[in-house]
């Protein structure tokens, strides 16, 4: 077992000491926030402690089948206190939506496994190289000699399959594995989760994609991929804005592809796009999107262009050439 002893001892003995708990994850919840919360939730109940659970934003619809989903209150703030608030892969009590302040509880407790981490709890157990907080929370049952209930394994495996990729992503470590094992040991079907969490598209969401798909385009030196989503498309398929948010994946399919590009007409208007980016490695596409007032992450940006879906194509295009050539975001005319 990989993890740092001293914070798991620390959070071990925190828990056994107090008896009420606050546990939270990160705004826009994913697998891994709402899957470690519920493990966390589980082992604190089964050690006879008062423990609540919390989000500010509300649950997304694939993670409403898991069995003790509805004891996670969803709240724009928490009122009263707490012997003890632990706080799931937030780098800050902002990230998790600031639903108490830091005076609500006399000990706070910080469990996070990204690079962006900060030692803003008075126990922090941070752990870059594990792969989700899954892996964290499931090497807390570990230390505390806890066998794993087939419940509990199923949170914790739907925070590692998704924070993995499906065992895809870098993150993909010999531990995640043979925390996979174990869950699966434990009583996980991951044909099951498969097919509750990724078989979940509706017959109008792929017909949307297959329209989109017919415009896929590829610039002439083979390293931009782009398509683009129009109003016809959502008559045609029956589907809305929702339904669009995979596809541009799609252009990172190729080998080769450095930028993706959706270019998306707004459902009300053909006079504004909505565009879309994406990159491998060092390409840099918060600057591309910053270039036309938005933003984002360095490989996952986005923006709205004035004007149809032509003209957008036509100002965006040769700027992500020019980036790719040059490293450097300009304006080109
Ligand atoms: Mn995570």
């Amino acid at each position: 077992m990989p993890a740092d002893k001293k914070s798991l001892s620390l959070i071990a003995s925190a828990i056994k000491k107090h008896s009420t708990f606050f546990v939270a994850g990160h705004l826009k919840p994913d697998g891994d926030t709402i899957g470690s919360a519920l493990a966390l939730g589980s082992l604190l109940h089964r050690l006879g402690k008062k423990a609540k659970l919390f989000s500010k934003e509300p649950i997304p619809e694939y993670l409403r089948f898991l069995p003790s989903i509805r004891s996670i209150t969803i709240t724009p703030k928490v009122t009263g206190t707490f012997d003890c608030a632990i706080i799931l892969e937030s780098s800050a009590l902002e990230r998790m939506g600031n639903l108490i302040d830091s005076t609500q509880a006399k000990t706070f407790i910080n469990i996070d496994h990204h690079a962006t981490s900060t030692n803003f709890g008075h126990i922090n157990y941070l752990d870059p190289g594990a792969s989700s907080s899954a892996e964290q929370i499931f090497y807390l049952f570990k230390h505390m000699k806890l066998p794993i209930s087939r419940a509990e394994a199923q949170n914790l495996y739907i925070g590692l399959v998704t924070d993995t990729g499906k065992f895809q992503h870098a993150n993909t470590s010999p531990d995640a594995m043979l925390m996979a094992a174990h869950l699966i040991e434990a009583g996980v079907k991951p044909f099951e989760i498969y097919d509750k969490i990724y078989a979940t598209k509706s017959l109008v969401s792929l017909k949307l994609l297959s329209l989109a798909l017919s415009t896929l385009n590829v610039t002439e030196e083979g390293t931009i991929a782009y398509l683009e989503v129009t109003q016809d498309m959502y008559r045609a398929s029956g589907a809305s804005a929702m339904d669009t948010e995979d596809i541009i994946n799609y252009c990172m399919m190729m080998p080769g592809i450095k930028i993706g590009i959706l270019f998306r007409e707004i459902e009300n208007s053909k006079n504004e796009v909505k565009v879309s980016f994406r990159s491998r490695n060092r390409h840099d596409v918060n600057q591309l999107a910053r270039l036309f007032g938005g933003g984002g992450h360095k490989n996952a940006a986005g923006c709205t262009v004035q004007g149809t879906i032509i003209s957008a194509k036509k100002q965006v295009i040769p700027c992500a050439v020019k980036l790719l050539l040059t490293g450097l975001a300009v304006r080109v005319k």
